[in-house]
C-alpha cells in the first residue's frame, strides 16, 4: 500500500532534475503544437438534468462494499416540503453524471432571519452517501471526496456549486438554520457535460444480454470520461494519462468516434512534454496547460502506440508527422538500460522512474517491461514504415531481436511453460500477457502460459480493469476466444451485476475495499481504462456478439 503511493511521489521529486534540463528539447514544437491542441479543443455538449426520485441507503452484505439503495418518495413532495425536516435526504439521478450543480433555496411560509447551511455530498456508489468520510486515512487528498458546505444568506436564492461533480447521487443536510423560520429546497439539477456529438451503432440482435449491458455501461463510462480531454475519472483524478488515453481511444475508435478529442489529446501531451523530450504521464488544462513532473516509464512508450492507432483509424498523416519527433524521442528511454545480453537493467530502471503497469502491490516488473519496450519498439516501427520513415529509426528491427531472443532464453521457464519475472522467479497475468503482446511468446507459448497461470491459486493477478485489458488483449492475440468472452463476463459482469453504473477503477472480486489509496471511498467509480468492454465487444464481434 504505501509503496503504491510512494513511488510517485518519490519519483515526482526526483524528476524535478528532468524539467531543468538545460535545453528545451521542443523548444521549437512547443508553441505550434499547443496552438493546435488549443483550435482542437471540443466543445461540450451539455444537458440538464433533475433527479428522478429520493433514496434511502440501506446495508446490505450483499451489495457492493455493503449498501445498496432503496428508492423511498417523489421529488415533488422534496421539493414542496420543508427542508429542515429532510435533513440527510439522498436523490438520485438514475445515472451517472458529471457537471455543475444548481439548487434553489425559497422561505417556507416564514421569512428566514438567519444564513443557512447546507452540506451536499455526491456519490458515484451508494457508500459514498452512505459512509462517513472522516476520519480520513487516505493516501490522496481528502478533498477529492465530494461533499461541500454552502453557507446561504439571502433567500430566495438560486446557487451553482461552484466544484465540478461526477455523481448519480446526491445527499443533502442542513448543518445551520434558525429556530424562528422555514425554508424549502425548490429546485436541483446538473448541466451534465459530454464531448461525445455521435452515438455508438446497436450490437447485433444475437449479443447476449449481459454483453450488451457490458456495453452499455462501458459507453456510460467512457462518455463521462470524454470532456475536453480523455479524462481518467470525472470525479479523480480529473486529468489526461497516457495510459488512460491509450485504451479510451481505442474504445472510441469502435464506438463514438469522436477522433478529433484523440487528436487535441495527442497535441497537448506533446506541447506539454518534458523539457528533456520525455512524454508527460499526465497533464491538467486548467488553469492553463501544464504537466504534472512525474515520468513514467511505460506510459512515455504508450504514446507512441497511441499515435500509431490514431493514425490508422484516421489516416491523418500530417498529425502523426507533426508528432513524430516527440515518438522518436521517446524510443530513446529503454536504451540507457538494455544490456549487452539483451535483457533491461530493470531494477535501475526502477529506482529512475515509476513502473506503473498495475496497481498491485508485490507485481514484479521486470517481465513486463521487456514486454512493454519491445512491444512499443514493434508499434513505432510501423508507425515509421507508415510514414515513411523507417530509415530514421533503422536500429530498431535489431534491437527487437536481440531483446525478443534475450527474453525468451533468461526469463521463459519451459518447464512451466510460462514466462517468470525478478529474483523470486514470480508468475503473473501480467508478465504472460506482455509477453504475448510483445511477441517473445509464440502463440502455442502463449496459450500455453496463460492457461497456466490461470490455474495458477499463487499467480499474481490484475488488481484493475487497466491490466485486464491487456491479458484480454493477449488472449484473443493466442485464440483463447471462448475464455476471454469468458473473462469479460465474469469480470465486469460482476461489476454490472453489483449495481455498477460506470465501470470502476479497481476492482477484485474478492475485495470490494481494495485500494491503491488506502481508502476505498476515494477510489474512482468512472474510470476511464474500464472503459475497454467496448473495444472488444466492437472490435471482435464474431467473439463477442452472438
Ligand atoms: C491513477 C489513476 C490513473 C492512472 C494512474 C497511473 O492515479 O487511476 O487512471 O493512469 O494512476
Amino acid at each position: 500500500m504505501l509503496r503504491s503511493t510512494l513511488i510517485p511521489l518519490f519519483v515526482a521529486i526526483a524528476g524535478l532534475s528532468f524539467s531543468l534540463h538545460a535545453q528545451d528539447f521542443y523548444q521549437k514544437e512547443r508553441k505550434k503544437w499547443l496552438a493546435i491542441a488549443e483550435q482542437t479543443t471540443p466543445k461540450l455538449v451539455e444537458r440538464l438534468k433533475r433527479p428522478l426520485y429520493t433514496v434511502t441507503a440501506q446495508q446490505d452484505p450483499q451489495s457492493f462494499q455493503g449498501w445498496k439503495v432503496q428508492k423511498s418518495y417523489s421529488t415533488d413532495s422534496l421539493f414542496s416540503n420543508s427542508m429542515k425536516k429532510q435533513s440527510g435526504v439522498v436523490v438520485d439521478f438514475g445515472e451517472h453524471l458529471t457537471g455543475f450543480v444548481t439548487f434553489t433555496i425559497k422561505d417556507n411560509g416564514r421569512a428566514v432571519d438567519a444564513p443557512i447551511r447546507l452540506k451536499f455530498t455526491f456519490g458515484e456508489v451508494p457508500a459514498e452517501i452512505a459512509v462517513p468520510f472522516d476520519p480520513y486515512k487516505g493516501g490522496l487528498s481528502r478533498a477529492w471526496l465530494q461533499d461541500e458546505i454552502i453557507t446561504i444568506s439571502e433567500v430566495p436564492k438560486t446557487i451553482t456549486i461552484p466544484r465540478r461533480v461526477a455523481f448519480k447521487y446526491a445527499k443533502i443536510e442542513v448543518l445551520g438554520s434558525s429556530v424562528y423560520s422555514d425554508f424549502k429546497l425548490t429546485d436541483l439539477f446538473v448541466k451534465a457535460t459530454t464531448s461525445v456529438t455521435q452515438q455508438a451503432s446497436a450490437l447485433a440482435p444475437a449479443t447476449p444480454t449481459l454483453i450488451k449491458q457490458i456495453d452499455q455501461i462501458g459507453l456510460n463510462t467512457l462518455q463521462e470520461c470524454m470532456q475536453t480531454v480523455y479524462e481518467d475519472g470525472p470525479k479523480r483524478d480529473r486529468r489526461l494519462w497516457i495510459g488512460d488515453l491509450y485504451l479510451e481511444s481505442l474504445a472510441n475508435i469502435y464506438s463514438f468516434k469522436n477522433h478529433q478529442l484523440t487528436k487535441h489529446c495527442l497535441y497537448l501531451l506533446a506541447g506539454l512534454s518534458y523539457e528533456n523530450g520525455v512524454a508527460p504521464s499526465n497533464v491538467f488544462e486548467r488553469p492553463k496547460p501544464h504537466p504534472q513532473i512525474n515520468p513514467l516509464f511505460d506510459y512515455a512508450l504508450i504514446y507512441n502506440v497511441a499515435v500509431k492507432e490514431y493514425l490508422e483509424a484516421t489516416g491523418d498523416k500530417q498529425t502523426a508527422l507533426d508528432l513524430w519527433k516527440v515518438v522518436k524521442k521517446q524510443i530513446e528511454i529503454p536504451k540507457k538500460y538494455i544490456g549487452e545480453d539483451g535483457l533491461l537493467d530493470y531494477q535501475k530502471a526502477g529506482k529512475e522512474w515509476w513502473l506503473f503497469f498495475d496497481w498491485r502491490n508485490g507485481l514484479d516488473k521486470q517481465v513486463a517491461l521487456q514486454g512493454v519496450v519491445i512491444w512499443a519498439y514493434k508499434n513505432t516501427y510501423q508507425l515509421a514504415k507508415m510514414l515513411g520513415k523507417e530509415k530514421e529509426v533503422s536500429e530498431l528491427p535489431t534491437l527487437i531481436e536481440k531483446m525478443t531472443n534475450a527474453t525468451h532464453q533468461h526469463l521463459y521457464d519451459a518447464e512451466k511453460g510460462l514466462f517468470v519475472s525478478g529474483k523470486d522467479k514470480q508468475m503473473s497475468y501480467c508478465s504472460q500477457a506482455w509477453m504475448i503482446l510483445s511477441g517473445v511468446a509464440s502463440k502455442e507459448e502463449g496459450k500455453k502460459a496463460l492457461l497456466q497461470v490461470f490455474a495458477h491459486e499463487n499467480a499474481i493477478k490484475p488488481g484493475t480493469p487497466y491490466l485486464y485489458h491487456y491479458v484480454i488483449e493477449a488472449m484473443i492475440q493466442v485464440g483463447l476466444t471462448k475464455e476471454a468472452k469468458d473473462l469479460i463476463v465474469n469480470y465486469w459482469g460482476d461489476m454490472v451485476k453489483k449495481g455498477a453504473d460506470t465501470f470502476w477503477e479497481v476492482y477484485d472480486p474478492k475485495d470490494d475495499f481494495l485500494s491503491p489509496y488506502n481508502a476505498y471511498l476515494v477510489n474512482s467509480y468512472c474510470h476511464a481504462w474500464s472503459c475497454t468492454p467496448v473495444y472488444f465487444i466492437r472490435k471482435y464481434p464474431q467473439i463477442f456478439q452472438q
